[in-house]
């Protein structure tokens, strides 16, 4: 059990720290602080998965381990950085099921076990926050794909919808005075999307089961769309006809898309999106930034999904 471990550049290097913080003014301004403190108690022990390495990968160093698992976003168990980690120790990832249902031939409700017997292997994926910072995570997981074909989608499926689980008692976030997001957290993909063969659902990273602060026990990972399309703790997956809602675009629509697709052409109303910070490796100031590329690099895997589209639209 890692303890948290701040990122290895100074905190006021992480630009974002603003962003996040103005995101989260946005939604409510008396909100800093009313989460619990951390304990200090990171989540759950994760256990090894091994799988074989995929053809996806990336010619970038990875960030550090302490850095994916102590740096997240997973508003359940608080708005800070650091709050997953320290908050998530009660949290319980097994059992767990998964109920896929909606337009299906063949609903079901899958036990996790089920899914971790499902081809696994790894992959390894730039992840782009809509807050202008970066990571390089080697996840495991299978494609999504793998699940929708057991449940047959009928022909008037045309989109993907996701929610994650509520446990007030096991999640702060979702108890409390203060509620940051309605919940549950959802997320929507259209069924192209979901079937492309970059999108998995992930059930764990550096080669071990998923800590509860990075989605236990299963999440998605969309790597050209921005993180918060990356729902975790996923509970329930629906094949509908019409766009299903997403979390942060009932939030603030104005701010934060259906597509949410990585395009450093499109600023986000309150700050550039043409750079990103990547977590870790030390430095000076900037040392880490970089150019955000469009659809994060995996224009040419994606695009074609947009053909005829206004990019500028994806957002
Ligand atoms: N249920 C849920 N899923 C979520 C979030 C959240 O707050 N709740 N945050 C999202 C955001 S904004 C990001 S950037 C990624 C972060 O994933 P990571 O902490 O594993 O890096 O998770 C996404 N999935
Ligand atoms: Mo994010």
């Amino acid at each position: 059990m890692p303890a948290y471990r701040p990122p290895r550049i100074a905190s006021s290097e992480i630009t974002p720290e603003g962003c996040f913080l103005s995101r989260r003014a946005f939604l409510a301004t008396t909100a800093g602080g009313l989460l619990a403190v951390g304990t200090g108690a990171a989540g759950a022990q994760a256990a090894a998965l091994p799988a074989p390495k995929g053809k996806y990968t990336v010619d970038e160093d990875l960030t550090p381990e302490a850095d994916v698992t102590g740096y997240n976003n997973f508003y359940e168990f608080g708005t800070g950085k650091a709050d997953p980690a320290a908050n998530s120790a009660a949290f319980k990832p097994t059992p767990w099921t998964v109920k896929v249902d909606g337009l299906v031939a063949k609903p079901k409700e899958f036990g996790l076990e089920e899914l971790l017997a499902l081809p696994l292997e790894e992959r390894i994926y730039r992840m782009r926050c809509v807050e202008a910072w970066s990571m390089v995570i080697p996840w495991t997981g299978f494609p999504l794909a793998a699940l929708l074909d057991k449940v047959e989608p009928l022909g008037n499926a045309k989109y993907v919808s996701f929610e994650t689980v509520v446990r007030p008692e096991q999640m702060p976030g979702q108890s409390g005075f203060f509620q940051p997001l309605p919940w549950p957290y959802r997320e929507g993909l259209r069924l192209d999307e979901a079937r492309h063969p970059l999108t998995i659902l992930s059930v764990g990273v550096y080669g071990k089961t998923l800590p509860n602060q990075n989605g236990a026990p299963i999440r998605l990972v969309t790597p050209w769309k921005y993180g918060f399309k990356g729902i975790k703790s996923i509970v329930r997956i629906s094949l509908t006809e019409t766009p299903p809602p997403s979390t942060w675009n009932l939030s603030a629509p104005n701010e934060y898309g259906f597509y949410a697709n990585v395009n450093p052409a499109v600023d986000h109303p309150r700050w550039s999106q043409a750079t990103e910070n990547r977590i870790g490796g030390g430095g000076f100031f900037g040392a880490n930034r970089r150019d955000t590329l469009p659809f994060n690099g995996y224009a040419d895997e994606v695009a074609g999904l947009y053909a005829g589209m206004d990019l500028k639209a994806n957002f």
